[in-house]
């Protein structure tokens, strides 16, 4: 069943001047509700992956007594802080179908949504600095062909083409032997995704509630029961896990143990200029990269810091160590400033793919582990979830990223195209 949007506002260009005039507030994009004693549904997460389950599950199945429970604001956690890359170029076939999904269901949401959520395709580059990131990205592209992925080993002249401000020359510290590319690869805005989704779930009736911490689960025989919360308890059948960072405490208070290390990872954002990347540029090897907002900043990151830890402060040995990094590929940039950093929590499983699913308690599912692709599969793993809990059949897109495979060693090896973050 597909229900329309039941309150949407739309605004014309006339409003936008007369609140920008007057200073006049802008109406709320979701309400705050009380608080119900029970829902059918209760999403643990306000980030993009359960204001996406909970979306979709009003939208494409028609269930709305759905709560979103979020501990801080709504995309506090790792939802605002990611770098916005979206890709489908994985290294297993499974992957690449459901990051495909995924990036499909990202073309089509600023219609979806009625709401802009600055999709931008430009391209994506994987650079191979040696013989054997170059064979991995030859082995990426032939599984990327055979699903019909836009996806090609391409040489050094044509990178240049692509990128002009990369150091192609051969006398680089690192020189670039070629590069995995990925036109269909982009950006999108990651805040008006969350604030889309928040928006249209709201007016299909979800209720979001933030500020509102999970504190136990309540679990019956092997059945879940109710939540526990800051708030009071709410009684439900159904608990969805959507959270970062804190997935294997949350799936511990029903009594499910996670294969999961949660690791920081720092991003940081320069000044802006004049657009000239017009493509993203990862490099697995030098743990770097990188892309330009459409404001003009380079927003750049690396790998996952290499402890395991709960802290989201940015340090200066990151900053000093990827900008570094980004240099050796383009020396251009040098004299370009910092603005700030940020980091986030990457929940990595043992194979570097997500859990999802069933778990031994009835009615208590997964959304995690997403270690540093959490963002890009947000759509994708909201509406599999929320068909799992509407038709109680686990959805074939997602059926290997079980959390069986660990128990049973069905693992699913992506190590090779899981970026930098490890
Ligand atoms: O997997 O594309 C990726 C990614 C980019 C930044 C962090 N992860």
């Amino acid at each position: 069943m597909r229900h329309r949007h039941r309150s949407l506002p739309r605004y014309s260009a006339f409003d936008l001047v007369r609140h920008g005039v007057s200073g006049s507030r802008w109406p709320s994009v979701w309400q705050a509700r009380d608080l119900q004693p029970s829902y059918d549904v209760v999403v643990v997460g306000g980030g993009v992956h359960g204001l996406a389950t909970a979306y979709y599950l009003a939208h494409h199945h028609g269930i709305t007594n759905v709560a979103v429970l979020e501990k801080s604001y709504l995309g506090s956690g790792a939802s605002g802080r990611n770098t916005a890359i979206i890709r489908s170029n994985y290294l297993t076939p499974e992957g690449v179908r459901f990051y495909d999904r995924s990036l499909k269901l990202y073309q089509a949401l600023a219609a979806d949504l009625n709401f802009n959520v600055m999709f931008s395709r430009r391209g994506h580059l994987t650079l191979a600095h040696n013989d054997s990131s170059l064979r991995t990205m030859r082995w990426r592209a032939e599984v990327n062909k055979l699903e019909g992925i836009e996806s090609e080993v391409i040489a050094p002249n044509e990178i240049k083409e692509l990128v002009g401000h990369l150091d192609t020359s051969g006398r680089a510290r690192y020189p670039i032997l070629g590069a995995l590319y990925h036109p269909p690869g982009g950006t999108i805005r990651h805040d008006a995704v969350v604030w889309g989704y928040a928006r249209a779930a709201n007016a299909l009736g979800v209720h979001l509630h933030q500020y509102t911490e999970v504190i136990g689960i309540d679990v019956g025989g092997d059945r879940v029961v109710g939540v526990q919360t800051n708030r009071g308890p709410i009684a439900t059948s159904v608990v969805v896990n959507c959270t970062a960072g804190w997935s294997s405490l949350i799936s511990k208070m029903a009594g499910v143990e996670m294969p999961i290390k949660t690791f920081p990872l720092q991003a940081a954002v320069t000044e802006p200029v004049r657009p000239f990347l017009h493509a993203v540029v990862v490099s697995g090897t030098l743990h770097v990269y990188v892309s330009q907002t459409d404001r003009g900043e380079l927003v750049f990151g690396a790998s996952v810091d290499p402890f395991p830890s709960y802290s989201m402060r940015g340090s200066l040995e990151f900053t000093e160590g990827v900008a570094g990094h980004l240099l050796e590929l383009m020396p251009s940039l040098a004299n370009m400033r910092v603005l700030r950093q940020w980091a986030g929590l990457c929940d990595v499983t043992p194979d570097f793919s997500p859990i999802m699913g069933v778990t031994p308690i009835t009615g208590f599912y997964v959304d995690v582990g997403w270690g540093t692709y959490g963002f890009k599969a947000a759509p994708v793993a909201g509406e599999a979830i929320a068909q799992m809990i509407a038709t109680k059949k686990t959805p074939t897109l997602i059926a290997s990223f079980d959390l069986a495979r660990f128990s049973e060693g069905r693992l699913m090896a992506e190590k090779g195209a899981a970026a930098v973050g490890h």
